[in-house]
């Protein structure tokens, strides 16, 4: 059995900061980052006009993506809207074939799965632990008007495809309707 390089250690959630401490990276994914992934691309091109906003951001354990290892991070999506289409994360599939856990922090979210034929929606709320079986693409989707932020643990060897997400879309989208919220079917091209 190989040994991992990192040494046991105990993190702390800053929940309300949207941090892990220690901290690994802390990425943030603003509009302009999001070309491509949100249906009006009209209304994404005047927010990133007019003040470029954050729409999510990542604060990685420092953990290593490497076989064996479980990285582990907390996801803030801001709340708003681009559109009618709810902010998101961009989405992605797994290049191998493993799972994922998403704990709700706090906010109120979706998460849509997407098999490349069948969608499914779970609620990502607080104490609320969502399961991504192997080979469901997956993306946080905030409903609410505070931002979503939910834990994620998942394998070192998942990596991270997100090529199929922009060939193929979800499968669905969430869009606002009135006060709450719709999930449109959205079918790949072709
Ligand atoms: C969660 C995990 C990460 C992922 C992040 C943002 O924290 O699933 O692996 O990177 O969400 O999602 P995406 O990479 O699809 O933008
Ligand atoms: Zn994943």
């Amino acid at each position: 059995m190989t040994l991992s390089q990192t040494s046991p250690f105990l993190a702390r959630l800053d929940v309300d900061g949207g941090s892990v401490d220690p901290s690994g990276s802390r990425t943030q994914r603003r509009a302009s980052d999001l070309r491509g992934y949100f249906a009006d691309a009209g209304a994404l091109e005047r927010a990133i006009e007019s003040a470029d906003p954050v729409i999510y951001e990542v604060s990685s354990a420092p953990v290593p993506e490497e076989a064996g290892e479980v990285p582990f991070s907390i996801t803030t999506v801001l709340p708003g809207r681009v559109g009618a289409e709810f902010h998101m994360t961009r989405g992605h599939g797994h290049l191998t074939a493993e799972g994922e856990v998403y704990t709700g922090l706090s906010g109120v979210g979706i998460l849509v799965l997407y098999d490349g034929s069948t969608v499914r929606t779970l609620d990502l709320l607080p104490n609320r632990t969502a399961y991504v079986p192997p080979g469901w693409a997956h993306r946080s989707v905030n409903v609410g008007d505070e931002p979503l932020r939910f834990l994620a643990v998942y394998s070192g060897a998942a990596g991270h495809d997100y090529e199929r997400v922009a060939r193929h879309g979800m499968g669905a989208r969430v869009l606002a309707d009135g006060s709450g919220h719709r999930v449109e079917e959205d079918p790949p091209a072709g």
